[in-house]
C-alpha cells in the first residue's frame, strides 16, 4: 500500500478541488432545499434559494447552523433522507450539554469509514498491521469510525473498546498491535499503565498511535510516544459532521489535513459571523458537501482554530487545520471573570514540562463562586526557586492570579490522585450546575 489512501484526492490541485467542492455544494444546497424544512425556513429568512449558490464563492451567502437548532430540531427536524434509508445513528459525548444525534446511510459510513482510512494509511498503516482500536464503541463515533477505517485499509482490527487497561496491554502484547486508536487521555493512561507493569516501550509492537476526540498539547505528544515507543498522530473530527476522520494528521505532526472533498472548511468571527481570511484564528465552520442523511451547511463547531494552505511535506494538498485552540463554550464564569480550562493548563506546563493532571473544582457556596484548583505532584515541579510544597502552591497561585485576576485555592495531590480517564478527560466539576 502506497503513502495515500485516496491520492488523487489527497494530492489534488487547489483548482481542482474548488471545482468539486462548487459541484458538490450546488448539489448539496438543493438536496437540504427539498428536504429539510428546518434549514430551508433559515434560508427563506436569510433571502437565500438555490438559485442564488453557484460556487463556493457563494457559501458566505448561506445561513449558520448551531447546536442549539440541533437541540430544537431534535431527534429528526435535520434528517434528509427518509428513515428506511438510513441504517446507523451516533450521539455525541455530550460534554457541553444535552445531547444531539446524527442519522447515517449507507454510503454515509462508507464516506466516513474512508476518511478514517486516510488517517490510518497516513499513519503508516496498511494491511499487513494489527489496529488497536480503544475508543469507546457504541453512541460514541470514535469506536465505530476507526473500526471501520480499518477493515477499509484491511488491517487485523482488534475492537477492543476502552477499559480494563491491563487487559488492553496483555492483547497488545498477545496479539503484537502495531496501531493503537484511542483518546489521548487514554493512550497516557496506557502508557503509565505499560510503565508501572515494567514492561519497557522496545517491548511492544507498536509502531503508531491515533489520537483525537479531545484537546491535547504537543508535550503530552511526547510523553505519549515516549511512553510507548510510537508516533502519536492527531485526528479531529465531531459527530455532527461524521465522527472523527474530518481531519487527520500526516508524518509532517503539524497539523491535520481536512477531507476538502467532503467538507467545507471556513473560519468565522465568532461575535460577527464575518469570513476571514487564510490564517486568521477565529470558529470553524463545516459544511458537509457528500452526506446524504444529516447533511449539515455551514455548521459551527465552537472550536477556535487556524487553518494554513502551506506546502505540506506530505505531499498532500488538503488544508491544514492547527490543533484546536479550545472551545468557545470551554468557558466558565468564575467570579464575573471569563476563564478557559486551557489557560490553567498553559500555566501548570510553564512549571512543569509533564503534562500536568489536574481539576478545576468550581462551586457557590454563599452566593460567592469557589474556585479550585487540584493539580498533581510530580518532581518535575521542583527547581532551585521552588522547594517546598508550599513555595509550588506560592508559584501557581501567583501565576493563576497573574493570567486571570483572580484568586484561585491550589490543592496539591498525590500522584495518581486524579481519576484517569478511558475516554475523554474531565477537567471540569461544575458543582453549581449541579443545583
Ligand atoms: P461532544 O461535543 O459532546 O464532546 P463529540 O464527541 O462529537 O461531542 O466531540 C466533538 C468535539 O471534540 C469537537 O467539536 C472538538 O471540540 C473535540 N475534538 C475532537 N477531536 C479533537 C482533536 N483532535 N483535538 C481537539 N479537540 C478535538
Ligand atoms: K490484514
Ligand atoms: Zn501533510
Amino acid at each position: 500500500m502506497g503513502k495515500y489512501w485516496n491520492e488523487e484526492i489527497e494530492c489534488m490541485a487547489h483548482e481542482d478541488m474548488k471545482k468539486l467542492q462548487s459541484e458538490r455544494l450546488v448539489k448539496q444546497v438543493k438536496h437540504v432545499w427539498d428536504n429539510v424544512p428546518y434549514y430551508k425556513k433559515l434560508m427563506e429568512e436569510k433571502g437565500v434559494t438555490p438559485d442564488d449558490i453557484h460556487g463556493i464563492e457563494d457559501l458566505h451567502k448561506l445561513p449558520f447552523l448551531s447546536k442549539a437548532d440541533l437541540r430544537e430540531a431534535y431527534p429528526y427536524g435535520l434528517l434528509a433522507k427518509p428513515l428506511s434509508e438510513c441504517v446507523r445513528i451516533h450521539s455525541t459525548s455530550g460534554t457541553t450539554g444535552k445531547r444531539v444525534v446524527a442519522f447515517y446511510t449507507q454510503h454515509d459510513i462508507d464516506l466516513w469509514e474512508n476518511c478514517c482510512a486516510r488517517a490510518i494509511v497516513a499513519a503508516g498503516g496498511s494491511k499487513d498491521d494489527v489496529c488497536h482500536v480503544a475508543y469507546g464503541y457504541g453512541l460514541f463515533t470514535g469506536g465505530a469510525g476507526l473500526n471501520g477505517g480499518s477493515h477499509k485499509v484491511g488491517c487485523l482490527t482488534l475492537p477492543m473498546s476502552s477499559g480494563n487497561t491491563e487487559r488492553q496491554i496483555q492483547f497488545m502484547q498477545d496479539l503484537g498491535s502495531t496501531i493503537l486508536c484511542c483518546t489521548p487521555s487514554y493512550a497516557a493512561y496506557i502508557g503509565e499503565t505499560v510503565k508501572e507493569m515494567g514492561i519497557k516501550p522496545e517491548d511492544l509492537t507498536l509502531k503508531a498511535g491515533i489520537f483525537g476526540a479531545e484537546p491535547w498539547t504537543e508535550e503530552m505528544r511526547h510523553e505519549i510516544e515516549n511512553l510507548l515507543g510510537i508516533k502519536a498522530y492527531d485526528i479531529y473530527g465531531l459527530t455532527e459532521t461524521s465522527g472523527p476522520g474530518v481531519a487527520f494528521e500526516c508524518e509532517a505532526q503539524s497539523g491535520m489535513h481536512i477531507n476538502e472533498d467532503n467538507f467545507i472548511a471556513e473560519i468565522i468571527d465568532p461575535d460577527t459571523g464575518e469570513v476571514l481570511p487564510e490564517g486568521s484564528k477565529g470558529e470553524l465552520v463545516f459544511t458537509s458537501i457528500t452526506k446524504e442523511a444529516f447533511p449539515l451547511l455551514r455548521y459551527r463547531t465552537r472550536d477556535i482554530c487556524i487553518l494554513t494552505r502551506e506546502k505540506c511535506s506530505c505531499g498532500r494538498t488538503l488544508v491544514k487545520m492547527c490543533k484546536p485552540m479550545g472551545r468557545s463554550d470551554d468557558m466558565l464564569i468564575i467570579k464575573g471573570v471569563n476563564v478557559f480550562p486551557s489557560q490553567i493548563e498553559s500555566v501548570l506546563l510553564k512549571i512543569s514540562k509533564a503534562s500536568p493532571n489536574y481539576q478545576i473544582v468550581v462551586d457557590r457556596v454563599n452566593n460567592s463562586d469557589t474556585f479550585e484548583i487540584r493539580v498533581e505532584l510530580n518532581d518535575d515541579m521542583f527547581s532551585d526557586t521552588v522547594k517546598s510544597i508550599e513555595d509550588l502552591e506560592k508559584k501557581i497561585s501567583n501565576d493563576i492570579h497573574n493570567i486571570l485576576g483572580i484568586k484561585a485555592k491550589i490543592r496539591l495531590v498525590e500522584p495518581k490522585s486524579i481519576p484517569r480517564s478511558e475516554g475523554k478527560a474531565v477537567r471540569v466539576i461544575d458543582k453549581r450546575k449541579l443545583v
